[in-house]
């Protein structure tokens, strides 16, 4: 793996279309667990209507022949590599046969053909065709697929592909023979087969204009009854899609099929979603609010990209953003329909500013449009995602609704049915709409979190107020040099009990913006987090105890309680380093007092201004993170407020009578608020009773699992027993067991590590399943800083043997799970060697495509 070739990065700028091109392919699947047969039929034309060269990507095939134009060729007239198959003298036009035999039970790996717990199905996102057949294994090659599978009718009685069934066929030895035809050109990745033995949950759906289109849900038997939810959720989705956008389905059958065995989330397959089984399966005592959430949101995600993926689809993988940033933001709106705008927007932002923050800050930064590729899974980023949204978001916030809406109009007008570009987008929103975007779309090629740097000044005289702006974005790993942005800045300005509302656009480095205001204003700067940057200005604390009681914007209400908390911990670690006690103000302590004798309407909002940020967000705020001293100041932060208040947090808890469940918003919020005074009593003598209550005798997950995780993070002693029972509770369903692993691997105490070894060692785990390794590892370095980052470096060994182990099993979820030891940069003296050495170690292995982008990259 490590010769030079496969290590050659691939650049945009290198872009050439496709000389060859498939117009129509036949595939035919013989499934066997060892030996599948399939033979592969292409209609193969050139662009330039010449003979030439073709060359197909495939990846670990087992190649039995070539035939073209029906003749069988001699293995001398063609060339296998490891990567291609090269065909000399290629007609201008031609039918290329091959027969190809592949081992799906040996594939670990996850990509191509797989068994999940004895099912056969599919990933082929983002280049995993190639290892199921030599194709144009590229998004811009767009044909006609007809799929046939032949499988044993009793132990497979479900044969699923893309598009529409058009015959079934018993045959005489007892197996079935199933033809699908997609009538919708598509490029490979979106190929998808599956064939097992489910439990299928059927519902039905009208488009507007009379399309009856048939919903299934295949689920693994028994599961049938946790799967309404996302089968009502598929239906909101498709008529939000309708009435948002004028965004119809296009077949006859729209399918899911949830497997245990999974890289990420979901896949977008045409007419055939297959999703992780945790984003499927719910039901009240065995998912969490926060679970139903995300099945709502990933299934709408899959459901939007048939329009924003499939039907206009990606040129090339830089333009990944172009479907997943699109996407993401279209899923944000719609969730924001269904339920809370401003605690889906505060969720968001959550996730760029830690997440997304840290990519920039780390080796790994790119621009949501990447410039340079080595291994294309890599680049299924928080960046390409998330900040793709947020740049989706400022062109929404910029044209308004409308002229968003115009937009997309114009953009499925001219590019339904094709493979276009970043651009092509940027392009329909600017016609659309007669305004120049060029300077937006700089947010496409530069990398980095520009920093907001503002001053203010109050002429009293003048009766003016100035806001002196100015913007800078520090060199990225990948980019030296920034340019200016365009930032859209929704502000706010306070002034004789009134909030007045602007859009400023920010182009220049500086800029001064004046408004004309009789008395001194409260700027309440980028409101509903406008665009994504990191602002820097100097707010007193009664300022933003006002912003967080006056401004209408609800995300900037609660940025106010978030800067609060951030100079609460920089105040707290001044002190610590001086040997000081640091008491919280007595003016935040009021304001919590008040918010919880008297909540606000909105009990899940309350509930996000009642909590003191998570580690990662107060980590992000510093160039070199002092992770123990965080840790320790958050808790100590906790335990204060805990003390401090707990009449009220006891008042608080017994005022919110628990109702019989529903996923219903003010449900779910009640259980939020309540999840949140439970937690600080945790940290309180005398809890243990009501702990105790809690878990026994609510109904629902939520506020079972509320308990545990307020016992592990107050490492409060009942902990270890009502683990042991919930263990033994959920033993036999391994998606709620997966709660349980990740709660033992967050423990912050040092006998964690001990746990770790007998978590891998317990009967449901499974190094090949990536929903377990994640269970337990991902948890043990996103929710144990404490003891990922423990001052002996154990932490980051124990990681790095598990990517490395991982790395021979399954390279994308090792090269996923090696993420925080990349930024070693970000850490104190001791850490940096520590980390560093692993790494080291690491990348004298022989290592992927996958790991190896990742870790070399770090040591640069
Ligand atoms: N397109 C999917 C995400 C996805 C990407 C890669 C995968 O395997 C390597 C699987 C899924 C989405 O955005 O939901
Ligand atoms: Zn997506």
């Amino acid at each position: 793996m490590s010769e030079l070739s496969s290590r050659q990065a691939k650049k945009l700028s290198d872009y050439k279309a496709p000389e060859f091109t498939i117009t129509d392919v036949e595939l035919s699947f013989e499934l066997s667990p060892e030996a599948t047969a399939l033979t592969a039929v292409y209609q193969v034309v050139s662009a330039s209507g010449k003979a030439g060269t073709l060359i197909l990507d495939g990846q670990e095939l087992k190649l039995l022949s070539v035939s073209l134009d029906g003749q069988l060729l001699n293995a001398d007239s063609y060339q296998v590599t490891a990567e291609q198959l090269i065909l000399p003298g290629m007609p201008a036009k031609a039918q290329l046969e091959l027969k190809i035999e592949l081992n799906p039970k040996a594939n670990t790996a996850l990509e191509g053909l797989y068994l999940s717990n004895g099912a056969y199905c599919t990933q082929c996102e983002a280049e995993g065709f190639r290892r199921i057949s030599y194709y144009l294994d590229r998004p811009d090659v767009l044909a006609r697929f007809t799929t046939h599978i032949i499988a044993d009718d009793n132990t497979y009685p479900a044969l699923l592909s893309n598009g529409n069934l058009v015959s079934s066929t018993l045959l005489p030895d007892g197996r079935r023979h199933v033809t699908w035809v997609d009538p919708f050109p598509k490029p490979s990745y979106l190929f998808a087969l599956v064939a097992g033995d489910f439990d299928c949950l059927k519902g039905s759906y009208t488009t507007g204009s009379g399309r009856e289109v048939a919903l299934e849900f295949y689920v693994d038997k028994g599961n049938k009854q946790r799967a309404h939810f996302a089968l009502e959720s598929l239906k909101r989705a498709m008529l939000w899609d309708e009435q948002s956008f004028g965004l119809e389905y296009d077949l006859d059958v729209y399918m899911v099929v949830a497997v245990d065995f999974f890289n990420m989330g979901a896949m977008e397959n045409k007419g055939l979603n297959v999703f992780n089984s945790k984003y499927v399966l719910a039901d009240q005592s065995s998912a969490t609010d926060t679970d139903f959430f995300n099945i709502e949101s990933i299934i709408g995600h899959e459901y939007f990209h048939n329009w924003t993926g499939n039907r206009v689809t990606c040129r090339d993988w830089f333009q990944l953003s172009l479907k997943e940033g699109l996407t993401v933001f279209r899923d944000q709106q719609f969730s924001a329909d269904m339920g809370s705008a401003t605690l889906n927007r505060i969720d968001a932002v959550k996730t760029i500013r830690t997440a997304q923050f840290a990519e920039d800050a780390g080796p790994m930064a790119h621009p949501i449009r990447p410039q340079q590729v080595l291994e294309m899974n890599n680049f299924y980023t928080v960046t390409v995602y998330d900040k793709g949204a947020e740049v989706i978001r400022m062109l929404h916030t910029l044209l308004g609704q409308a002229g968003f809406r115009k937009g997309m109009d114009l953009y499925f007008k001219r590019h339904d049915g094709q493979a276009v570009t970043c651009d092509d987008f940027v392009s329909a929103m600017q016609d659309a709409n007669g305004r120049d975007l060029t300077l937006f779309s700089r947010w496409y090629q530069q990398s980095g979190t520009p920093q907001l740097k503002v001053h203010s000044h109050y002429d009293a005289k003048k009766r003016e107020f100035k806001l002196l702006m100015q913007q800078h974005t520090a060199g990225t790993a990948d980019q030296a040099e920034k340019l200016p942005l365009l930032l859209p800045v929704r502000l706010e300005l306070l002034a004789e009990g009134k909030s007045y509302p602007y859009l400023l656009e920010m182009t220049e480095a500086e800029q001064e913006f004046t408004f004309a205001v009789s008395q001194k204003p409260i700027p309440v700067l980028l409101a509903d987090f406008s665009a994504p940057v990191k602002l820097h200005y100097q707010y007193q604390m009664d300022e933003l105890l006002l912003i967080a009681r006056d401004a209408k914007d609800g995300v900037a209400r609660w940025d106010a309680i978030q800067q609060l908390w951030q100079m609460q911990v920089i105040a707290a670690i001044d002190a610590k380093n001086t040997g000081a006690e640091y008491l919280l103000p007595g003016e935040l302590l009021e304001f919590y007092r008040q918010l919880l004798a008297k909540p606000l309407e909105d009990l899940a909002f309350t509930a996000e201004l009642l909590t003191v940020p998570g580690y990662d967000m107060v980590a992000e705020q510093f160039d070199e993170i002092p992770v123990q001293d965080l840790v320790w100041v958050l808790q100590n932060f906790q335990q204060q407020l805990a003390t401090k208040l707990v009449e009220q947090w006891r008042l608080c808890y017994k005022s919110l009578h628990p109702a019989a469940y529903q996923y219903q918003e003010q449900h779910v919020a009640k259980r939020a608020l309540r999840s949140v005074c439970l937690q600080y009593l945790a940290f309180v003598v005398g809890s243990d009773e009501l702990l105790r209550q809690q878990y026994q005798h609510s109904d629902n997950m939520t506020d079972q699992l509320a308990v545990l995780r307020s016992c592990r993070t107050a490492s409060h002693p009942l902990f270890a027993e009502l683990m042991a029972d919930f263990e033994q509770r959920w033993n036999n369903d391994v998606l709620v067991l997966d709660k349980w692993f990740s709660l033992s691997a967050s423990y912050p105490q040092s006998s964690v590590f001990d746990t770790l070894e007998q978590l891998t060692a317990h009967p449901q785990f499974s190094w090949q399943n990536p929903n377990r390794v994640r269970a337990v590892f991902g948890a043990f370095y996103q929710q144990n800083p404490q003891m990922f980052h423990s001052a002996d470096g154990k932490g980051y060994q124990v990681l790095a043997d598990v990517v490395l182990k991982m790395d021979s099993i399954n390279p994308q979820v090792a090269a996923r799970l090696v993420t925080p030891l990349l930024s070693w940069k970000r850490y104190q003296a001791q850490s940096q060697l520590q980390l560093k050495s692993v790494l080291q170690t690491m990348l004298a292995k022989d290592l992927s495509d996958d790991l190896y982008e990742k870790v070399s990259k770090s040591l640069n």
